[in-house]
């Protein structure tokens, strides 16, 4: 955890970029529901839209740790979007790591600018936690598939350029899935309506329709009933970015509630003056150090390569997601009613950290992980 000279340079201008572009502008695009696709540009001018992408195609070649650090400090500045930025950076590292030449030559360089944004579409209507029950298809027609199935709660879906769509080639279970890029324009994709939603509102939100969508054998990632195995890997990083997000929510809730409780007053006496509000505070730091220990913990074994990454991503998510959420509400309380109000802005923090608990596996299912990794020995 010790930071290296050059990932404090990193993050210092991770820090200019969340405190100029995003933070001034994080309430607006909640209150109006705007995706600022413009905004995503300029962090690919950074180098945040292929953080762990490979330098010879244009990436950052940056570290699983360097990306912790990097998610926690954009998500001081808006973290409905530094989660996206994450949910980017799943997709392009998927490309960069199981493409061939040809696939990373298309479509990688646009989404390290992110001027072509990626989603990910593995959940379906009928399969969220049990992932390997999907449904949608890709059937062979000579060298294309043609992809049939609805894709359910897709971030980005509608404004991105590039899907990586997990479907049906084979037999039933994890071992019949293909990962298969279908871009934007191609016939047949369409998408639902911007789901009405309790946070993550400056980013869409919709279903993806696949309806007799063609697309070149070319287009799969790997080898056909690889793309299950290649949707986990994606998403054993994406867990832990998803938790950083979580733990910059919080840390910016907690500096705010600092100085907060030290101005405000009641009967006589600043509200700091008070040892349950000293110990509130105290058991947030706690919390929140704990969880950013988890967190670099499995970014390292991640970058290590090592074979318990999945339960250690899965811990650290589980942990940091849950208890950033409890910091975050805990810091609306210790604000009184000025906590509710649009205009402080924690309540925004709380309403978006409360689906880190759910996506990219409910922690529910983070459980279910790592206590199969116990038993497994
Ligand atoms: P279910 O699987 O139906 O679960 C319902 C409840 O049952 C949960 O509490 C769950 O933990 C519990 N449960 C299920 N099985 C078990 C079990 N074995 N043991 C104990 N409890 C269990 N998906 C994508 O593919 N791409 C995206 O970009 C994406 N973005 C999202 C954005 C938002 C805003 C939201 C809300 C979701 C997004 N998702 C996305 C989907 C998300 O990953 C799923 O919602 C999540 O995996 C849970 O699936 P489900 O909603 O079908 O819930
Ligand atoms: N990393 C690497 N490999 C993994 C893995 C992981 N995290 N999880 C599973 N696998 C492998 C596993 O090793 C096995 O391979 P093999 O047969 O070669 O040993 C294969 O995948 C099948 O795994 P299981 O046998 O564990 O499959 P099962 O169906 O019992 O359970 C489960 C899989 C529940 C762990 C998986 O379905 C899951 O993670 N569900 C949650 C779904 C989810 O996270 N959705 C997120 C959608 S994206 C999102 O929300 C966004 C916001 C982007």
């Amino acid at each position: 955890m010790t930071m290296t000279e050059e990932r404090r340079a990193i993050v210092d201008a991770v820090r200019g970029f969340a405190s100029t572009v995003l933070a001034p502008n994080a309430s607006e695009w909640d209150a109006t529901k705007h995706f600022p696709v413009d905004a995503l540009a300029q962090a690919g001018e950074l180098g945040l839209g292929g953080i762990y992408v490979q330098e010879d195609i244009g990436g950052a070649g940056l570290s699983r740790a360097d990306a912790v650090a990097i998610f926690e400090e954009l998500a001081k500045g808006d973290t409905a979007i530094a989660a996206y930025i994450s949910i980017h950076n799943m997709v392009a590292w998927m490309i960069d790591t199981f493409g061939t030449d040809a696939q990373r030559q298309r479509w990688v360089p646009g989404m390290v600018a992110m001027t072509d944004l990626g989603s990910y579409c593995l959940t379906e209507p009928g399969a969220g936690s049990d992932a390997a029950a999907l449904t949608s298809s890709a059937r062979r027609d000579g060298d294309d598939y043609v992809l049939d199935g609805v894709k359910q709660f897709i971030s980005g879906a509608g404004s991105s350029a590039v899907y990586i769509v997990m479907a049906r080639t084979g037999e039933r279970g994890p071992k019949g899935i293909s990962a298969i890029v279908v871009p934007a324009e191609t016939p047949g994709l369409s998408f639902g309506p911007n789901e009405q939603k309790m946070g993550w509102n400056a980013q869409p939100t919709r279903q993806v329709v696949l309806e007799g969508v063609r697309v070149p054998v070319a287009n799969r990632l790997g080898a056909e009933g690889e793309g299950f195995s290649i949707a986990m890997k994606g998403l054993n990083g994406g867990r832990v970015n998803m938790g950083a997000c979580s733990l910059g929510g919080a840390q910016w809730a907690l500096d705010r509630t600092l100085r907060y409780v030290q101005e405000r007053e009641a009967f006589g006496t600043p509200l700091s003056a008070n040892q349950s509000v000293v110990f509130t505070l105290a058991d947030i730091e706690t919390e929140l150090q704990a969880a950013r220990a988890l967190l670099f913990r499995a970014a390292e074994k991640m970058d290590e390569g090592a074979s318990d990454v999945a339960a250690a991503c899965a811990l650290a998510k589980r942990f940091a997601t849950d208890a950033a959420f409890d910091a975050a509400n805990a810091a609306l309380q210790l604000h009184g009613g000025y906590g509710y109000l649009h205009e402080y802005g924690i309540e925004r923090v709380v309403r978006d950290l409360r689906v880190h608990q759910i996506l990219e596996g409910t922690n529910e299912i983070m459980r279910l992980i790592v206590g199969r990794d116990l038993l497994a020995g």
